[in-house]
């Protein structure tokens, strides 16, 4: 599928309107910026840039829907929901190729990103029917206590390149069931993707009579992302990003006593003991280290081997690198397609040379990847170091195809090196023991919001709670009761009697 046919399919053109607040607005003297592919470094679009003027046009807007939206039963709001995952559907195999083209994550790995937003709409429509809240036995006679789930209000949605549809849909699916109004600020690395997934969001929001509901603000962070996030009309700012600028964001949002939710930087590791089917291991680990590049939040970071099979699985791990296809990732065949820009390729280059000083060794990879068909200079090669200690700089989150391999004599060992980082997002053990497996799942186990067995770390499904601990930031997202944080809890006491009884029998006055 080339570019033509994608634009073409999704409305695209080679000037995009960046910012919509239930029509698109395009002023002539906009700033406007170059979305350059990966790939082969060529310009798709340029796409014009929000001023703050722009930024309260969409606050108001968005604003003034919420207070109509509020108001429509949420089965209704339902409704539009479902249209919406059948327009997904429609163009998914675009959308998932545009994915591509912006960020150069492989086409299967564009289609299931679509794929989640999709997941992610079925699931908010069933929720859309089952906003419970509890009810209580009152301790007063003739009162009955129960509560209730309110919209919130505009939910500030600010996502990551690497998932530059899927995590918009998260949280744009749940907010839109929870009768909240949003405003979408994307990063700019992907933000062709935003105007698409806005595009078929806008038809569907209209056709139902809420034009302004899913709102869409393309710009730079200091000036609209600063307004947004200090802004009282957004009760929920929903961050996906870099651990410090989430620390950044959260004080900034707690300071007016806001909501946050942050999903930050994981350092996620699996563990592979002794008994480990190490088919399995091996699969699961090229797809979390090398998918999407190494750029996922949940990708693999650290391998913590037993030390009895460390020496075959190392063997085996420099087998299947040596045959990973990397190139073109519109091509099928392709496994690892080029990183997101030439950034993030420098970062990859100053964490080689970083590993290298901390006495790290290289055992493949490590270099940038070069030749005519990778013009762009945006292609790696996926790389695997030996760390006798701990690196200081396995600590970190590196945002690049890095896999460290440490070697650990126990179980216990094990648990302490993969819990010793500050980040929690995802963790993993491959055993066939069901001792290892629940001592790993147990309050001693991993302190990571997502624990798995014989699973990697990256790839979960919607139907759980994503997010994890310590300086990832606590957030969940997607599946289970995550929709809870898009709303505002009423507790609600009824006297249906003629008596005004006091609870915990104070008697006050006659
Ligand atoms: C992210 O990297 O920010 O579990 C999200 C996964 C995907 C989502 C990752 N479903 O890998």
């Amino acid at each position: 599928m080339d570019s033509r046919t994608v634009f073409g399919r999704l409305g695209l053109s080679k000037r995009c309107p960046g910012v919509y607040a239930g029509e698109w607005i395009d002023r002539p003297d906009a700033d406007t910026m170059p979305v350059v592919s990966p790939i082969d470094g060529n310009v798709l679009a340029d796409v014009t840039l929000a001023s703050e003027a722009d930024y309260e046009a969409v606050a108001r807007t968005a604003h003034e829907t919420f207070t109509n939206w509020r108001m429509v039963p949420a089965p209704v709001r339902g409704r539009l929901v479902r249209d919406l995952a059948d327009a997904f559907r429609a163009v998914k195999a675009e959308l998932g190729a545009l994915v591509t083209m912006e960020m150069g994550k492989i086409r299967a790995e564009g289609e299931g990103e679509v794929q989640e937003v999709i997941d992610m709409a079925d699931f908010a429509v069933g929720l859309s029917r089952q906003l419970y809240g509890l009810s209580m036995h009152s301790e007063r006679p003739s009162h009955r206590m129960y509560e209730q789930w309110h919209p919130l209000g505009v939910v500030g949605i600010v996502t990551a390149f690497n998932f530059p549809a899927a995590v918009w849909g998260w949280n744009a699916l749940l907010a839109a069931v929870c009768g909240d109004s949003m405003i979408w600020k994307p990063a700019s690395k992907t933000p062709l993707t935003a105007i698409a997934c806005t595009r078929i969001a806008a038809k569907v929001c209209a056709a139902h009579g809420h034009p302004a509901l899913m709102n869409l603000l393309i710009g730079p962070g200091r000036t609209v992302g600063e307004r947004l996030i200090n802004d009282r009309r957004v009760p929920l700012v929903s961050f996906t990003g870099s651990t410090p600028q989430g620390r950044r964001i959260a004080s900034s949002v707690a300071a007016r006593l806001g909501r946050t939710i942050l999903e930050l930087g994981g350092n996620n590791a699996i563990i592979v003991m002794d008994d480990a089917d190490l088919d399995l291991a091996v699969r699961a680990i090229l797809f979390g280290a090398v998918g999407t590049a190494g750029q996922r939040c949940t990708s693999t970071r650290r391998i913590i081997m037993h030390r009895r099979i460390a020496k075959v699985l190392v063997r085996r791990l420099l087998d299947a690198y040596a045959q990973i296809r990397i190139g073109d990732p519109l091509d099928p065949k392709t496994v690892m397609g080029p990183m997101v820009d030439r950034e993030a390729v420098g970062e990859y280059v100053t964490a080689i040379r970083t590993i290298r000083e901390q006495g790290g060794e290289i055992l493949c990879g490590g270099r940038v990847l070069g030749g005519r068909t990778r013009a762009s200079g945006c292609f790696v090669a996926p790389t695997l170091v030996r760390a006798k200690k701990n690196l200081p700089i396995m600590r970190e989150e590196t945002f690049a195809p890095i896999l460290y391999l440490v070697e650990a004599g126990s179980l216990d060992e094990a648990i302490r090196i993969q819990n010793s980082v500050d980040q929690g997002l995802s963790s993993a053990i491959f055993t066939r023991g069901v001792e290892a497996a629940e001592t790993f799942l147990s309050p001693r186990g991993s302190d990571c919001g997502i624990a798995n067995v014989n699973i990697g770390t990256s790839g979960a499904e919607i139907g759980g709670a994503f997010g994890g601990e310590k300086d990832t930031g606590g957030g969940r997202e997607a599946g289970s009761d995550a929709w809870k944080v898009y709303m505002r809890r009423q507790t609600t006491t009824i006297n249906h009697g003629r008596d005004l009884p006091l609870a915990q029998g104070i008697r006050f006055g006659s």
